[in-house]
């Protein structure tokens, strides 16, 4: 989702906090494992790939705008999703690279 990220980032010229996280994970230096919370609404369902995409809000504790991405997820919480419903979800991200821990439907 490297590619989506800048594209939208420059795209919607909206602040660097994205470009500059992923210019990050071109260095030798990885970025720390954070948890967050976000809102969003279901865009995708990919479960041969174990990702779903949610266009979510600005994720505030993560310097994040608004955006679509790809979230890894279990096949339990890909099956309990539907493409269009609204939900809530935490997640941890290691650079761009964000994993749900959890996901309901709001
Ligand atoms: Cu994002």
């Amino acid at each position: 989702m490297k590619i989506t990220h800048i594209a939208l980032a420059a795209l919607f010229l909206l602040p660097t906090a994205h470009a500059a996280e992923t210019a990050d994970q071109g260095m030798a230096m990885q970025p720390a494992t954070q948890s967050a919370s976000a809102t969003g609404t279901v865009k995708k369902l990919m479960p041969e790939k174990g990702r779903v995409i949610i266009a979510h809000g600005p994720v505030e504790a993560l310097g994040w705008p608004a955006m679509t991405m790809g979230f890894k997820a279990t096949a339990e919480q890909i099956e309990s999703l539907e493409v269009g419903s609204p939900v809530s979800f935490d997640f941890t991200s290691r650079g761009m690279n964000a994993s749900i821990t959890r996901i309901s439907r709001q």
